[in-house]
């Protein structure tokens, strides 16, 4: 069912959150990234800040990201009624182990993918910035609250987060006046950059090993594909991993347009990752598949056996040549 809930402007949705009465539960999508997470966390102490009850409902966050939660604000659980607000959220199914408990609970969602699907009845999508955390920060900005170093570290991580280092070509220049903004409140940004993209896990060490093993080319090289399957990551010890490495891996070779990982999800199917480098919205093929994302980094499950699902992929990117 399409979307019923019109799209609001920051200063609307401002006014929504002011006149609530409601304390603010915010949720995170499932395998969290800097930006879900630091646009959270830094919504929840902006609202805090507004004389709000806020809190972060999360599910596993990994050691790296816990400097996002200096003040505490996430929680495992909720039981009280609040108002509901999802961040950086493209889809309920992105909701996780959250599903069935919140999808049809959401009061407000805020985002920044195009062809957001999340049913609600206040909607603030803009779909031109680079990450979640450039409208909460436009949200801070509108509500009248004064940055702080908490607010300006966790929206720091969440736009470096999903520009890639301010490398990708959605980064506008009003992005790096708001990273202005965030570094005169003194952060250690070298410490956050080095937190979200130089440490590596041992797991994923073993896991770009492996992927390196397991690259193959389709039309003329212009596709780069990496398939996992279960007994791959069992036989390594994989268990839980962020795949985010290996997922820019593919597309790094040069001549190659586009680039696929494919790994297991937790139904039998197969989750994608799909990236690319210059003309192919990887989002538009996602979305024939049920998922979303970016024009140059979008993501999409299908089922069947790892060989149907990399023909099935691949096929489909290939009309686009
Ligand atoms: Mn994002």
């Amino acid at each position: 069912m399409m979307n019923q809930s019109i799209n609001k402007t920051v200063e609307q949705i401002a006014a929504v959150l002011k006149q609530s009465e409601k304390p603010f539960l915010i949720l995170t999508h499932t395998h969290p990234d800097a930006d879900t997470l630091g646009s959270a966390s830094a919504l929840a102490q902006i609202l805090k800040k507004c004389g709000k009850k806020a809190k972060v409902l999360t599910g596993n966050v990994p050691a790296r990201y816990m400097f996002l939660d200096k003040n505490k604000v996430f929680v495992k659980e909720s039981k009280e009624d609040c108002f509901i607000i999802s961040v950086d959220i493209a889809s309920p199914k992105l909701l996780g182990d959250f599903e069935t408990e919140y999808s049809d609970k959401i009061n407000l969602t805020i985002d920044h993918h195009m062809g957001n699907n999340i049913e609600c009845e206040y909607k603030l999508l803009m779909s031109d910035r680079v990450a979640c955390g450039e409208i909460i920060y436009e949200l801070m900005i509108a509500l009248g609250v004064d940055l702080d170093s908490e607010i300006a570290e966790a929206l720091y991580a969440a736009i470096v987060s999903d520009s890639g280092g301010f490398k990708y070509s959605s980064v506008r220049p009003q992005t790096h006046i708001i990273a202005a903004q965030l570094i005169e409140q003194r952060i250690d940004f070298a410490e956050i950059n080095r937190l979200l993209f130089d440490m590596k896990t041992k797991e994923q060490f073993t896991i770009s090993k492996l992927a390196y093993t397991l690259l193959e080319f389709f039309s003329d090289e212009k596709i780069a594909l990496i398939g996992f399957n279960d007994e791959m990551l069992k036989e390594h010890n994989i268990v839980e991993t962020e795949f985010s490495d290996v997922a820019q891996l593919p597309r790094q070779l040069e001549g190659v347009e586009v680039g696929i990982l494919i790994r297991p999800d937790s139904n039998g199917g197969y989750k994608l990752s799909l990236r690319s480098n210059k003309f192919v919205n990887v989002a538009e093929i996602c979305n024939i598949f049920g998922g979303g994302g970016h024009y140059h980094a979008a993501g999409c499950n299908i089922s069947g056996s790892l060989e149907d699902v990399k023909s099935v992929i691949v096929k489909e990117v290939e009309k686009r040549f």
